[in-house]
This record gives structure tokens, C-alpha cells and sequence, in this order.
């Protein structure tokens, strides 16, 4: 007789990186060259609901995934012998089209939904793991709040912490959208050619370290200033690599450029608030639940800017099994 899943619901909240992933140590393994700190985010969020079917189907937001996104799931039910078809179906109730990283969560969602479906004997590190194949921010989208992803080499596993923090409660993230479209070129292709043609790579490697430890510092003591300055920093830094790799990356367009110099400006001017870009041309302002509302404001009125969200921090999963919440408590390793 197939295994069949039971019913399965999971809610994961995706992620922004203060301090970036960008370059693989292990293109196999998906292994990160580098650490990274995120926040996880309330207002982004992916439902994943697996159960058993006639026919094996795989949709994304209600329309079957393109093949490579249903390579990721199926990666994962080859490891279950004699499974029985099932239906995968993850939603976005965040504009994927607009670039804003889903593989995080949608990673995080479905090793979750596969574990608790199959009740399979993935410990936590084992999820961790295999979060991590999926996609390099997954893991991160596994806890709430901050989280410091730390590779170890040698254990060819990474860690994943939370940071405390006093900011923690107020801080607020304002998503500018700034183009309409799927990106260009996918994270897993730019930061590949990055590390074989940059020749800032090297350095971006050997002065990762350091932002980190300097904005889980900031993190810790409450210090805004020097948060945003390092986040800066380590944004502009990974964006010069990428754009610096042969052929060239470059992730911004004029809109990004307008809204980075805002900022800037704005800052001069008390706002509080610094950015951030991912591989694509949206701007995330770190900012406060205070100041937030002006930065909406402003980059609604801006021309050519296509959205603003705004989001609290986030927690970690929510697993339903046959309509019960499961307790997914991932604090050891
Ligand atoms: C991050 N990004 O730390 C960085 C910053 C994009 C820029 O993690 O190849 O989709 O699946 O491990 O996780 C996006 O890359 O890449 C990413 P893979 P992923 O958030």
C-alpha cells in the first residue's frame, strides 16, 4: 500500500536579508559562502497544503509550476519510498510577480508540509538541512524575527539563530515596488557568476564576516545608526559584485536609484530609516512603526513607483495536520 499524506497545512512568512547571502561554497549541496541576518515578515506570507490525489499536481497560486519550481518539490517526495500522488498547492498572498522573494518561504512551507504530512523522521537539523537545498534564504524563514544563518564547513551544516532585540517590536519594513514583471535573472544564476567572473568576490567573502558581527552588534544594543549604516554597507557591496561579474549584473532601474537617493535625503533630514535591495529593483526601507507611514506616503507619490507594502516582523511557521496545529518549536540544533 503508498503512504498517503495526511492533510496538511502550513503557513511560512518570508524573509529579508539585512546582511546578504551571495555566492555558494558547494554548488551541490546549495551551501552559502557566507552568513546572513534576516527579518522574517508578517505581511508575506506562503500557504502550502499538501494531501494525497489521484494524479500527482503541483500549482502555484491556483496554475501548474513551471518545471523547475516543481523539480524543488519533487526533489523532496523522492526521498519517500512507495509514496502515494499527491496534490501540492502553495499560494503567495504576496505579489511574486513583482520580484519579492518567495523561495524563502515557499522552501520553508513545503519541507514543513512534506515532514508533518508524511510524519516522516526529519529532525530538526535534517529540515534545516534540506530547507537549505531548496533555497539559501529558506532556513531563515523557519524562526521569527532576526536570524543569523552561519555556515560551518567543516560539519557541512549551517546554524540558525535569533537575535534579540530592542527593536525588534517596532520596526516596520516598506517594500517599494519598482518595476511590474518578474526579474531578469534568477539569485541562484547571478551569484554563480559572481563568484567565477567578480573580481570583488574574493573581497566580499573575506569582509563578510565582519558586517555581520557589526549589525548583530547594532541588533543587540538597540542602535539604529549603526544598523543602517552596515546594512548600507553590505547591500551596496553585494550589488557592486553583482554588477562587477562578467556579463554584468545589474539589478537596479532609475526608480531604484530615485528612491535610494530619498532615502538618503530624507535621512538628513531626521526620517529614520535605511534600505536595502535584493537580486531585483525593489527598495526595502528598515524604518519604525513611527516613521513608516511618511515613507509610504512620500513613494506613493512617486512616478513609476508600481506599490508600497509595509510589514511587522514575523514568527515562525504555523503546521496544521487534519485541521490541528502541531508544535514546531525549532529552538535546538
Ligand atoms: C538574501 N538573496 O540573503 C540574498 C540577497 C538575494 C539577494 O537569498 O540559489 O533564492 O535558491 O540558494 O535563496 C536569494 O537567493 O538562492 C537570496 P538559492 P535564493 O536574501
Amino acid at each position: 500500500m503508498p503512504i498517503s499524506p495526511r492533510p496538511t497545512r502550513v503557513e511560512a512568512c518570508s524573509n529579508i536579508a539585512l546582511i546578504k547571502y551571495w555566492g555558494k561554497s558547494s554548488l551541490r549541496r546549495n551551501f552559502p559562502a557566507v552568513g546572513s541576518l534576516s527579518l522574517t515578515l508578517r505581511e508575506f506570507v506562503t500557504t502550502t497544503t499538501l494531501e494525497a490525489s489521484d494524479e500527482d499536481q503541483f500549482l502555484l497560486d491556483g496554475t501548474p509550476m513551471a518545471p523547475e519550481e516543481a523539480e524543488r518539490v519533487l526533489e523532496l517526495l523522492h526521498r519517500i519510498p512507495n509514496r502515494s500522488r499527491v496534490l501540492f498547492s502553495t499560494q503567495n498572498h504576496f505579489p511574486t510577480a513583482a520580484g519579492l522573494a518567495s523561495s524563502a518561504s515557499g522552501g520553508a512551507a513545503c519541507v514543513l508540509a512534506i515532514w508533518a504530512g508524511f510524519s516522516l523522521p526529519w529532525n530538526y537539523s535534517r529540515i534545516v538541512e534540506l530547507c537549505l537545498r531548496f533555497s539559501g534564504s529558506a532556513p531563515r524563514s523557519l524562526l521569527g524575527g532576526f536570524v543569523l544563518l552561519r555556515p560551518d564547513p567543516s560539519r557541512r551544516k549551517v546554524s540558525l539563530e535569533p537575535v534579540p532585540s530592542p527593536l525588534l517590536e517596532a520596526l516596520r519594513v516598506v517594500v517599494v515596488q519598482c518595476s511590474e514583471g518578474r526579474k531578469e535573472v534568477s539569485s541562484r544564476l547571478a551569484m554563480e557568476q559572481s563568484r567565477k567572473t567578480s573580481p570583488f568576490y574574493p573581497a566580499w567573502v573575506s569582509t563578510h564576516k565582519l558586517d555581520l558581527a557589526q549589525a548583530v552588534r547594532a541588533l543587540r544594543k538597540g542602535d539604529w545608526e549603526l544598523l543602517i549604516e552596515c546594512m548600507e554597507h553590505n547591500t551596496l557591496k553585494m550589488h557592486a559584485v553583482a554588477m562587477t561579474s562578467r556579463p554584468s549584473v545589474l539589478f537596479w532601474n532609475p526608480i531604484t536609484l530615485a528612491v535610494m537617493r530619498l532615502v538618503q535625503e530624507k535621512r538628513r533630514q531626521g526620517w529614520l530609516g535605511g534600505f536595502t535591495m535584493d537580486a531585483g529593483p525593489h527598495v526595502k526601507i528598515f524604518t519604525d512603526r513611527e516613521n513608516a507611514p511618511l515613507w509610504q506616503g512620500l513613494f506613493r507619490e512617486l512616478p513609476g513607483v508600481r506599490g508600497v507594502f509595509v510589514s511587522a516582523p514575523g514568527s515562525s511557521p504555523r503546521v496544521e495536520v487534519e485541521g490541528k496545529v502541531i508544535p514546531w518549536e525549532p529552538v535546538k540544533l
